[in-house]
């Protein structure tokens, strides 16, 4: 069930992004050739906290499985036994100021690859749909971005970390920072460590995936995140039939 099929990308040097907060970040030149192949059928969606991801991959899933499909959903990090323990690690708020960047670059890849592993693979090789609440690039917008470890480091270990499994399309949510909060701070949910960052680390998360959606066309599209379920569910539905 995989396609080699090259993500299309030419290699692209990346000096000196300059985000909203007026900051210039050299994002390392992100010369990559990418090798990775994609996964036919896998799908990922992207976003800060409270752009509807789980919304809307609740909504998919249904539609898709009126239509017949064998669908898989899964949360990341996240989806296996062992990667549910490194979440619960990677999340909680004891390790504020305690994990080191590069650990939580780690603990996210090593969730990853266990759920890969696990379930990703192999529903894959028996023709199912995969549909993953974020996946690689969160670790992109979060720690190569707004963590500042650079697209690089993360491509490297994306490469380690998903060889052929990777996902054929990611739709990103966008939605402005605060209004995204204000959706979860409904929940009223004590933050967890992630959640406790400043406004100003998810602005550069959204920067991150805007920007990926600008250079990897091909594989990741955004799209508004601040209508109605139903209005982004429209075009989120369009988007995941193009490439069935
Ligand atoms: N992370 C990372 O750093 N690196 C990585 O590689 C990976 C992850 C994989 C996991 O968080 C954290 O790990 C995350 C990134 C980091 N940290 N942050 N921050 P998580 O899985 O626990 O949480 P989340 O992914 O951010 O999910 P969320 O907070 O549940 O948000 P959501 O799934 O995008 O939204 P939702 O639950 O569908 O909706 C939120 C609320 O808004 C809810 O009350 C809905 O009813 C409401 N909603 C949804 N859609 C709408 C619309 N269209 N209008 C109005 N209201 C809406």
């Amino acid at each position: 069930m995989i396609e080699a099929r090259p993500l299309g990308l030419s290699p692209k040097a990346f000096f000196g992004i300059r985000f909203a907060c007026g900051c210039r970040i050299l994002l390392s030149r992100f010369c990559i050739f990418v090798s990775m192949v994609t996964a036919k059928r896998f799908f990922t969606l992207e976003g800060i906290d409270g752009s509807g991801k789980t919304t809307q991959i609740d909504m998919l899933v249904a539609a898709l499985e009126a239509e017949g499909y064998s669908v898989v959903k899964l949360r990341e990090p996240g989806g296996a036994k062992i990667s549910e323990g490194v979440r619960a690690l990677l999340l909680d708020p004891a390790f504020k100021g305690v994990m080191g960047d590069k650990t939580e670059l780690l603990l996210y890849n090593a969730a990853r690859a266990q759920v890969i592993h696990e379930i990703i693979q192999p529903a894959l090789d028996a023709g199912k749909v995969v549909i993953a609440d974020r996946f690689a690039w969160s670790t992109y917008a979060y720690q190569g971005y707004a963590r500042g470890l650079g697209a690089d480091m993360v491509q490297r270990l994306t490469e380690i970390t998903c060889g052929g499994c990777f996902p054929e399309l990611t739709v990103v949510l966008d939605i402005d920072v605060q209004r995204g909060r204000a959706r979860t701070a409904k929940r009223g949910e004590a933050p967890d460590r992630l959640e406790q960052e400043k406004a100003d680390f998810f602005e550069r998360v959204r920067q991150g995936y805007l920007a990926a959606a600008r250079e990897y066309p091909d594989c990741v599209s955004a799209i508004d995140a601040d209508r109605a379920p139903e209005a982004v569910f429209a075009d989120l539905l369009q988007l995941v039939k193009s490439r069935l």
